[in-house]
């Protein structure tokens, strides 16, 4: 029992140390992180779409979680089998620091350097262990000196007389097992894992950015956004449905980032390769205060959004217009694909066409009045209306690559998501809540609908076997932009269930048809069971 928390101890020591050194070389390189990272790389498109959709934004935490009690799991037989086999016991935990290294190292943006912490600490961890096991298998010298405590215990003997008992251990000196010495010197590692673990922590916190961006100003964009015609908002007035502007805090988040990328804005570069005439290479300040910065109303949709589901936002958008940029660098008509890398290494395919013509695609910078928010990309992401997030909205964007879709499979397309991603036609019922029941009478059924860079024209709603019958719309602010909808209803008392289904200001219905999200986006109507009484 004891060997097994040898092993523990030996393991919080290994990751303090990690996180010391990762506070010097660089937060991505902590082995939890970094191995954490290698799982989401490696985890299959099923598996990614159920952790999404069963942990949400939490998915990353799950993650971690699930990381720390595998490495402890490991880390109890280590010790078991370290009290045996010392050889073993280092192999183990060497073992556990090269699969650090090696996930740090292939990082995409990893160098020879984020191999550091994971060595570290592995050697932390082996003279831990080490020291940890010896007092397991060697007598108290105390005891093996007989007598030599004839006058009674010194105090910090009586405190480990007194740790023993609160451990429920019994005290059998000279058995071949120096009790003493292990608590001693598991304190002693308990408090170094402490230490460093939590020394480690802070010095990371001077990789945030959080002030450098707190202290940026937002430019004025000279292009401002459309106002809002009157009573553009129904969530005023109706309880449940969702606003029309997502709050940054609300706005889902989809990226497969463990440790969020902290872009320092004096270090920001965004360099353009690849099929361009005259690549230029720009600093925030080139592009913070460039005179064609435009501010936009535009609702992103994740591709892995499930019929009904809320991976969808609306926000005010302030950016560089993306086509003139491009053609500022003098892309090639040949480029079909864009291949926008981010700073962790991640590979967005955005198609060239799309890029250059949709109206309203950008680099943005801004969003909801305030410098992109560190989790949705600062200081620079692209957005381009019409296109799912990950054909199109790459965060922490470093660099724009102009290729073809021939030459290279961006990240998603690699894990078998479709090439194009176009956004589909979708309509959800925000209220009545799912199987919360409500009084039985008139009541609002409402909810959003969207058919980006095209427009919503019609939602219809069918309650139980009646017939379709058509919804308000909230005036229309923008084709961009999901648009609210409400249809006042008498619910008798009892079970209903309640469909929706949109069209489209290009005259298409939203087909009946049931698709995954898997490779290219759900279709289907949204169907919930309500309760009236
Ligand atoms: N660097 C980077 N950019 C990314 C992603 C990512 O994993 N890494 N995910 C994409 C996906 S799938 C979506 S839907 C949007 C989500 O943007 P949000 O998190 O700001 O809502 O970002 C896109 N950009
Ligand atoms: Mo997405």
């Amino acid at each position: 029992m004891l060997a097994a928390l040898a092993g523990l101890l030996a393991a919080a020591v290994a990751l303090g140390s990690a996180e010391l050194v990762a506070g010097i070389v660089g937060r991505a390189s902590s082995p939890v992180v970094a191995v954490g990272d290698a799982a989401i790389t490696l985890t299959p498109e099923s598996v990614k779409h159920v952790a999404i959709t069963t942990f949400g934004e939490n998915d990353k935490g799950a993650l971690v979680v699930g990381t720390l009690l595998l490495i402890a799991v490991y880390a109890l037989a280590i010790g078991l089998v370290g009290l045996r086999s010392r050889r073993r016991g280092v192999l183990g935990i060497a073992l556990f620091g090269v699969i650090g290294a090696v996930a740090a190292l292939t990082r995409p943006e990893g160098g020879p350097f984020d191999a550091l912490p994971s060595v570290a600490g592995a050697v932390a961890g082996v003279v831990a262990l080490l020291a940890l096991l010896t007092p397991l298998t060697h007598p108290e010298p105390a005891a093996v000196a007989a007598g030599a405590r004839g006058d009674g215990p010194h105090r910090d003997e009586r405190v480990m007389d007194r740790l023993r008992e609160l451990l429920g251990s019994v005290d059998r000196k000279g058995t071949g097992m120096d009790r003493r010495g292990f608590f001693l010197t598991s304190g002693v590692a308990l408090g170094a894992a402490a230490l460093t673990g939590g020394g480690g922590r802070l010095l990371q916190r001077r990789f945030d950015v959080a002030e450098a961006r707190a202290g940026l100003e937002l430019p004025t964009p000279s292009s401002r956004a459309a106002a809002l015609p009157g009573g553009a908002d129904l969530a005023t007035e109706i309880d449940g449905v969702t606003p029309l502007f997502t709050p940054n805090r609300h706005f889902y988040r989809v990226d497969t980032a463990i440790s969020v990328p902290q872009v320092r804005p004096t270090d920001y570069r965004l360099s353009m390769t690849g099929m361009f005439d005259s690549p230029r290479s720009y600093t925030l300040p080139d592009l913070y205060g460039r005179a064609d910065l435009v501010e936009r109303d535009i609702t992103l949709t994740c591709v892995s959004n499930e019929v009904g589901g809320t991976l969808a936002g609306t926000a005010r958008w302030i950016g560089v217009p993306l086509g003139a940029f491009l053609r500022e660098n003098g892309v090639r008509s040949g480029s079909s694909q864009l291949v926008c890398r981010s700073v962790d290494g991640m590979t967005i395919g955005a198609p060239t066409r799309s890029a250059l013509d949709v109206q309203d695609a950008m680099l943005a910078i801004g969003m909801n009045g305030e410098p992109l928010p560190v989790e949705h990309g600062f200081p620079v992401r692209m957005i381009i209306p019409g296109l799912y997030g990950y054909v199109s909205a790459c965060k922490w964007l470093a660099r724009i690559e102009a290729s073809t879709f021939e030459a290279y499979d961006a990240y998603w397309v690699q894990r078998g998501w479709a090439t194009d991603g176009p956004i589909k036609i979708a309509s959800r019922i925000d209220t009545p809540a799912p199987l919360r029941s409500f009084p039985a009478g008139r009541r609002a059924i409402a909810g959003v609908a969207w058919a980006q860079t095209r427009g919503i024209s019609r939602v219809e709603v069918k309650v139980d076997d009646g017939a379709w019958a058509e919804a308000e719309l909230a005036p229309e602010v923008d084709a961009d932009l999901w648009r609210q909808w409400v249809l006042p209803y008498d619910f008798t008392t009892g079970r209903h269930t309640v469909s929706v289904r949109a069209t489209g200001a290009d005259g298409e219905v939203q087909t009946e048809a049931r698709e995954a999200p898997f490779p290219a986006g759900a279709s289907g109507w949204h169907t919930t069971q309500v309760v009236a009484g």
